[in-house]
């Protein structure tokens, strides 16, 4: 099997916390075992043709594995899952199914509401009409994460052993750490998943980056 590339952030604004989206590909390679090697981009070269070849709407993560090139985490982590059976999605069909299903959910259903929560606070607190917004934006924010909470329960991962389907939702909500302040069982849900070593490796890889672009400025 050939070694993957992925496009990263060459700088993330977010400062090697782990918020992009690329910590979940990394994190998908990482559980697999399958090394990969990054290319940096900036936010200029991602608009441009080369990187627009890559990803049409001129955003990181990118992947490449000789004539393949995808974009969308999620569908890159579901293609890692694929390439190494019985790693990420489990072997019985419908077990499988499950999980697909639950990647799904983190990224359609739960995402949307937890970034547009979260950009609000971040980019719209100045505007007049921000605080009649924000109370919407709480209650959609809420309602997943109530509904989300309630079927986790006091069980380790959403199905059985972690998959894929556990690496989307605990990646959602990684990024979105200060929503889950009243729903402790998100909240150790996400600590176990930041606990396991593919992710621990995964974080320490894209930390390095930002470690780097600070010693070389
Ligand atoms: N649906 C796509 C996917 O899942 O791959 C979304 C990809 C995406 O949003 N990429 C972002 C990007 O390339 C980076 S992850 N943005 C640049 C652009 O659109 O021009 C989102 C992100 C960016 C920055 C932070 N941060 O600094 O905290 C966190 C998350």
């Amino acid at each position: 099997m050939s070694q993957p590339t992925l496009t990263v952030f060459k700088a993330s604004p977010d400062r090697g916390r782990g918020l992009a989206r690329d910590m979940r590909v990394r994190w998908a390679l990482e559980e697999v075992g399958q090394p990969y090697d990054i290319r940096l981009v900036t936010f200029e070269e991602m608009k441009q043709p080369a990187h627009l070849a890559r990803h049409p709407f001129g955003q990181i993560p990118t992947y490449e594995d000789g004539e393949l090139v995808l974009f969308e985490s999620g569908a890159i982590v579901f293609h890692i899952a694929e390439r190494h059976p019985g790693r990420l999605l489990p072997a019985d069909p419908a077990a499988r199914a499950r999980a697909i299903t639950w990647m799904f959910a983190a990224l359609n259903t739960v995402e949307p509401p937890l970034v547009e929560r979260s950009m609000a606070g971040l980019f719209e607190r100045d505007q007049p009409w921000y605080d009649q917004r924000l109370p919407l934006l709480d209650a959609n924010a809420r309602k997943r994460l109530d509904a989300l909470s309630a079927r986790l329960g006091d069980a380790e991962w959403l199905d059985g052993a972690f998959t894929a389907g556990d690496l989307m939702m605990a990646g959602v909500l990684f990024r979105a750490k200060p929503l889950l302040a009243d729903h402790p069982n998100l909240t150790a849900y996400v600590a176990r998943a930041e606990a396991r070593p593919a992710f621990q490796r995964a974080f320490a890889a894209q930390h390095a980056v930002f470690e780097a672009s600070q010693s070389a400025s």
